[in-house]
């Protein structure tokens, strides 16, 4: 049989969590309208009885900062190098061609068989750019799908298909699948959980606040009667960011939380008690303990 791992890689914001998420049909990525919602690798599984695609989805490359954008620049960095298979996922909305070139160059020079993915076709005002992709695409002489994840039925009855058709050609032999065919992530519940609700924190928030929140369980006890009991802590990294984040009488944390109980409801199939804690703490992202607590670490 055929397996291995296909890393996802592009631009901040160019769909690669929502292409995963659709390519598996679960929701195991957050997906939001803001760059680098992505912060930690993420993985999606896709078994049959003759393959298995493990897709590794990414945070966008950016250029490296310290703290957290450095994070995310190596996390993507080491998911190439782990990869057998690359994806380019560029979009159309890309803010210059420059960029789309940096990506496609990088991955290139992996030296691993890839492809590339032009996405959000749907947005026809940005037609012209496919052919502008496409000619930079050109020397690499890799496949090229262009598609659009806006239209669920229609990437499943037709893309879904060409894609796997495409992978399978470059997956390595394997005597085995990597995983239970059964799995379709390796993220645990709490992991899953917490990224929901910064999701839902994400969507909820204006300016720059989100970019600097995190979510961590305090107490996860999924055994608790009459129903799972979890309270989780959200991180802001300035103490003004508390308010904004709970709202005028708490509202708007009362929002998260319905929206977060919903979808966690749904993918935990029983009803479960959630508390939602703000705590302020200055510049968390700059404070090595908190980032490895958070799993926003690297060994080497
Ligand atoms: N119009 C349109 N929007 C899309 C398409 N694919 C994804 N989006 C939207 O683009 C935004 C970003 O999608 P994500 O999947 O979070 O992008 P990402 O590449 O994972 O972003 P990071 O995790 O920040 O690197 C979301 O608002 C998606 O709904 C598409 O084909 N068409
Ligand atoms: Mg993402």
């Amino acid at each position: 049989m055929k397996a291995g791992f296909v890393g996802l890689i592009g631009l901040p914001n160019s769909g690669k969590s929502t292409f995963m998420n659709l390519m598996i049909e679960e929701k195991v990525s957050i997906v939001t309208p803001r760059p680098q919602t992505t912060r930690r690798r993420v993985h999606g599984i896709w078994s049959s009885e003759e393959s298995q695609v493990v897709f590794v989805d990414a945070p966008g490359l950016v250029t490296s900062k310290p703290g957290l954008f450095d994070f995310l620049a190596k996390e993507a960095k080491e998911v190439m190098a782990e990869s057998d298979v690359l994806v380019a996922v560029l979009s159309l909305d890309l803010k210059s061609a420059e960029e789309a070139e940096s990506i496609i160059e990088l991955i290139a020079q992996a030296k691993k068989p890839w492809i590339a993915v032009i996405n959000k076709t749907d947005l026809s005002a940005f037609s012209h750019r496919i052919l502008i992709l496409r000619t930079m695409l050109l020397k690499y002489n890799v496949p090229i799908l262009t598609l659009s994840c806006d239209n669920k039925d229609l990437f499943l009855k037709e893309v879904r298909p060409q894609v796997l058709e495409v992978l399978q050609k470059l997956l390595p032999e394997s005597p085995a699948p990597l995983y239970d065919p059964e799995l379709y992530t390796t993220e645990n519940i709490r992991d899953m959980v917490c990224e929901i609700v910064r999701e839902k924190c994400f969507l909820n928030l204006k300016d720059e606040v989100p970019y600097t929140i995190a979510v961590r369980p305090i107490e996860f006890k999924e055994e608790a009667a009459p129903m799972p009991r979890i309270n989780l802590e959200i991180l802001v990294a300035k103490d003004n960011h508390k308010g904004i984040l709970i709202g005028k009488s708490g509202q708007l944390l009362k929002k998260i939380g319905q929206e977060s109980r919903e979808e966690i409801q749904k993918i935990m199939g029983t009803k479960i008690f959630l508390g939602l804690h703000v705590s302020a703490r200055e510049d968390w992202y700059k404070n090595n303990r908190i980032m490895k607590e958070l799993g926003y670490h690297h060994e080497h």
